[in-house]
């Protein structure tokens, strides 16, 4: 068998774990988020500040990616909600057959929304389909406006890019227009959201984007 054999293999195998999840969050209603950057982005801050913001009106639950530690989990964990670490044991991404292991593991309460930060990189989590509504690439202000074009499978497979730390602005160099270009010469159907977990710039756009994508997602389904 060749290396493109292998990798084929692996991925129709994780496409069939994914349409699982898939189905089963169909039937329940449950919106799946998928979140992907570099390490250090703020993809758990923006999770933390999510639930600050949500948790009182909806059921969420977190799964965390990441090669070692409990980390990120632990600080879900202790804004009140569910959460469930995966190691990956050095695999750069997460898969969905990971993702259902957890699930059966965690056996979560019934949850509206499921929070999945992948393993921080732009690269590997990209193929990788865990079952997800949305892709969410995250950009955070000090890793330079250029990165869309440098790493355009993320940006033009996620429906949502979201550019954090939007407080440092004046502190760095980074042009969101031209960020905002290359995302609409990628993803013409995606959008483009400017936070900070920080000053809480944006997080009423972005959660108000995940609450009319459950809406949406349970009107579909009624
Ligand atoms: N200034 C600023 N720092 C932030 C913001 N969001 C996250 N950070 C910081 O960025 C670092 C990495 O954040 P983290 O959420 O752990 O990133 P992750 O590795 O993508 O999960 C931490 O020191 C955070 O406090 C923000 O909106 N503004
Ligand atoms: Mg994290």
């Amino acid at each position: 068998m060749t290396e493109i054999d292998v990798r084929q293999r692996i991925l129709a195998a994780n496409e069939a774990a994914a349409a699982e999840v898939r189905s089963r969050y169909r039937d329940e209603g449950t919106l799946v988020i998928n979140l992907i950057s570099s390490p250090g982005s703020g993809k758990t801050t923006l999770l933390e500040k999510t639930v600050a913001r949500l948790g009182g009106r909806l059921r969420l639950a977190a799964i965390e990616g990441d090669i070692a530690t409990e980390r990120d989990a632990d600080r879900l964990r202790a804004t009140g909600i569910p959460a469930r670490q995966i190691l990956t044991g050095g695999a750069c991404h997460l898969d969905a057959r990971q993702v259902q292991g957890a699930l059966a593991e965690a056996a979560f309460p019934a949850h509206d929304i499921l929070l999945i930060e992948n393993v921080g990189n732009l690269i590997c989590p990209t193929s990788y389909d865990l079952g997800e509504d949305l892709k969410v690439a995250l950009l955070s202000v000090a890793e330079g406006d250029d990165k869309p074009f440098k790493y355009p499978a993320i940006f033009s497979r996620a429906q949502v890019t979201v550019i954090t730390k939007a407080d440092l602005l004046p502190h760095v160099t980074f042009d969101v227009a031209a960020v905002r270009q290359q995302v609409s010469v990628l993803n013409p159907q995606g959008r483009l959201l400017v936070t900070s977990a920080r000053s809480g710039e944006g997080m009423g756009e972005w959660c108000g984007l995940l609450e009319d994508l459950l809406a949406a997602k349970r009107a579909a389904r009624a």
